[in-house]
C-alpha cells in the first residue's frame, strides 16, 4: 500500500517536471508575434503616398490581424497599406499584430514628413489693401495701430506697407508661420522688398525672418537690421550682434529706395543675400532641423523724428 502511493507520488513529480520542461520549451520554440514594418520610400512628401508595409512582422502562428494607427488619427488594416498625410511633421505610426492564438505585439516608430523643393508657404503682396493688415498683427508692446497703412505705390509694386512710426517708438507687426522639417538639402528661404530713405536720424529698421518668440532672441535665427547711425546695416545672430555688413543706403533728399533682403536657412547655417547678391553666410546657433511655429516680424523705429520704411512681397518657400 505504501509503496503503491509512493509510485503515485513519484509518477505526479514526473508529470510536474514534464509539463514545467513543456512550458519552457513551448515559451523557447513558439514565442509570440513580433511587430515591425518598413516604410516605402525612404523620403515621404506631404500629400504624397506612402506604403506601410508589415511583412518583416513574425509570429508562431500566422498572424491573422494588422492593426495602424497613425498620430493624425488614421487607423488602417491590413499587412501592407497604402496612405499619405497632409502636411508636413514628424508623426509616429504604431503597428498592433495579432497571431491565431489571440497573442498580440506592438511596435511605434517616428516618421517625418517633408514638403517638396518648390513649396511656397507665404506670398504677401498686400495686394487685398487694408484687409490684408489683419493678417500682420501689430507688436502692442512699440506703437499704435496709427503708424502703418497700406499705401499704393505706382510701378511694379501697387499696394506695400507702409510704417511711419513716431519719434522715438518702433512700429512693428509680425506673423505666425509654420515651417516643415527641412530634408537634408533642402533650405526655407525667406525674402522681403524693403523701401526707404536715408535722409532721417537714427532710422532703424528690421527684418527678423523666424524667431520663435516675438520679444526674444531666444530660439531666434539671424536677422537683418538697418540703422542709419553710421549707414550700418546689421545680420545679427541670437549669440551676437553681428557687424555692419556694409550696405548702407545711397543718400539721395526725398529718393526711396527698394533692396530685397533675404535669408537662406539650411540646417545648420544661413546665407544673406541682398538684390540676388550673395552677402554674407555662418553657422547657425543651434541645428533648424524640425517644424517649429515660427514669427516673421518687420518694423521700423526712428529714436529723434517721424520715419518710415514701405515692406512688400514677403516670401517663404522651401527650396534645394
Ligand atoms: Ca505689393
Amino acid at each position: 500500500m505504501a509503496r503503491h502511493r509512493l509510485n503515485r507520488i513519484g509518477r505526479w513529480l514526473a508529470l510536474g517536471a514534464f509539463l514545467a520542461i513543456c512550458l519552457v520549451g513551448c515559451e523557447f520554440f513558439q514565442p509570440g508575434p513580433q511587430a515591425d514594418f518598413t516604410v516605402n520610400p525612404t523620403i515621404i512628401y506631404a500629400n504624397e503616398t506612402f506604403t506601410l508595409d508589415a511583412s518583416t512582422s513574425v509570429g508562431s502562428g500566422s498572424l491573422v490581424s494588422y492593426r495602424w494607427q497613425l498620430s493624425d488619427g488614421q487607423t488602417l488594416a491590413g499587412q501592407q497599406v497604402n496612405t499619405s498625410l497632409a502636411f508636413p511633421g514628424t508623426y509616429s505610426i504604431e503597428l498592433v499584430v495579432e497571431d491565431a492564438n489571440g497573442e498580440t505585439d506592438r511596435y511605434a516608430q517616428p516618421l517625418v514628413v517633408y514638403a517638396r523643393s518648390g513649396t511656397v508657404l507665404l506670398e504677401e503682396d498686400f495686394s487685398d489693401a487694408d484687409a490684408s493688415l489683419a493678417r500682420w498683427v501689430l507688436d502692442p508692446t512699440w506703437a499704435s495701430a496709427n503708424d502703418a497703412q497700406i499705401d499704393f505705390i505706382h510701378g511694379s509694386s501697387g499696394n506695400a506697407l507702409y510704417i511711419r512710426s513716431a519719434a522715438s517708438r518702433w512700429h512693428r507687426r509680425y506673423r505666425a508661420i509654420e515651417l516643415p522639417p527641412l530634408r537634408v538639402g533642402q533650405e526655407a528661404v525667406f525674402s522681403c522688398r524693403i523701401m526707404t530713405l536715408r535722409n532721417q536720424d537714427f532710422h532703424t529698421f528690421l527684418f527678423a525672418p523666424a524667431r520663435a518668440e516675438i520679444d526674444s532672441l531666444v530660439g531666434a535665427l539671424p536677422y537683418y537690421l538697418f540703422t542709419n547711425v553710421k549707414d550700418g546695416s546689421y545680420i545679427q545672430v541670437p549669440s551676437s550682434l553681428g557687424t555692419d555688413v556694409g550696405h548702407p543706403i545711397g543718400y539721395e533728399p526725398e529718393v526711396y529706395r527698394w533692396h530685397t533682403y533675404t535669408f537662406r536657412f539650411g540646417r545648420d547655417s544661413y546665407e544673406f543675400l541682398i538684390d540676388d547678391d550673395p552677402w554674407m553666410d555662418g553657422p547657425l546657433d543651434a541645428p533648424f532641423d524640425d517644424s517649429s511655429q515660427w514669427v516673421i516680424l518687420i518694423g521700423e523705429e526712428s529714436l529723434t523724428e517721424t520715419c518710415n520704411a514701405y515692406y512688400d512681397d514677403l516670401r517663404v518657400s522651401i527650396e534645394e
